[in-house]
């Protein structure tokens, strides 16, 4: 069983070589790629989050573990895919407006590629109307919006709404994920679906589109 205090610790300290030279070992050691992301990568994230919650951590410093955090995705990224893909569907992606977290949904897209589909991946800070602006010009089947702030997920409402208005809704499926987001919100504001990680979005995504 593999050993991931070292990797953990290093994004917690946000030392990029550190980070790569512990995800290196793991593939070596020929660790579920999957595992170093969960355990490791995000296991680490997740102490950062506790520590930044009661101010033992600050923004300069959660931004390097991120940046760390996202070294190791990197390195572990080429392992996830599954070579010669068909595109089973195309999925616009973004995280919500007024919100910068992109880790979580990037995570997301990346798994998504990895399992066949097209992503669009529109990043941060995502108006409503610049998700109906690309679903309109890639011709998208889904819909998947990411928020980490309890402020920013009343986003994802207003971007189904501007959807229904857009004579839209019947043509596209939205699924909802990140920290705050629960199955009873994404009943609550009228989504199709709610995926609490990576490997539960594709699942829902591949479940939506049969
Ligand atoms: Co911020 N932040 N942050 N932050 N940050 C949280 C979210 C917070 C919970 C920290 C805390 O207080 N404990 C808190 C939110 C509180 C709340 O709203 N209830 C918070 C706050 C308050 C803030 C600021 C307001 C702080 C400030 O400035 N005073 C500010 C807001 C900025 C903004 O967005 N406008 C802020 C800023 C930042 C940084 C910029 C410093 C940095 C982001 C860097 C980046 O993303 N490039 C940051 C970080 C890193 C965090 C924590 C520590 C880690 C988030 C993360 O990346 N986790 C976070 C604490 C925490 O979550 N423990 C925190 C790892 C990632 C893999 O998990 O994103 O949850 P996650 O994604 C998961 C699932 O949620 C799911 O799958 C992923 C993989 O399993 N998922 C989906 C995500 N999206 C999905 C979409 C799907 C399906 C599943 O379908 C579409």
């Amino acid at each position: 069983m593999f050993d991931f205090t070292g990797l953990s610790n290093a994004v917690i300290e946000g030392d990029n070589d550190q980070v790569q030279a512990k995800v290196k070992e793991a593939i070596s050691a020929n660790v579920d790629p999957l595992a170093i992301i969960n355990q490791g990568l995000i296991g680490g994230m997740n102490v950062v989050g506790q520590r930044f919650k009661v101010n033992d951590m600050f923004v300069p410093e959660v931004l390097m573990s991120a940046r760390s955090m996202n070294a190791g995705i990197e390195l572990v990224k080429p392992l996830l895919a599954g070579g010669e893909m068909t595109n089973r569907g195309t999925v616009i992606i973004g995280t919500v407006k007024g919100d910068l977290h992109d880790i979580g949904k990037s995570l997301v897209g990346m798994m998504l590629e990895c399992s066949g589909f097209k992503v669009i991946d529109l990043g941060v800070d995502i108006s409503p109307e610049e998700f109906i602006a690309a679903i309109k010009e890639n011709d998208g089947k889904i819909l998947a919006l990411s928020a980490l702030l309890t402020t920013t997920m009343l986003s994802m409402k207003s971007t189904i709404e501007e959807c229904v208005e857009q004579g839209m809704r019947n043509d596209i499926k939205v699924i909802i994920g990140g920290a705050p987001i629960s199955q009873e919100f994404s009943d609550q504001i009228g989504a199709d679906g709610y995926a609490g990680d990576a490997a539960a979005a594709v699942e829902l995504v591949a479940k939506l589109l049969q």
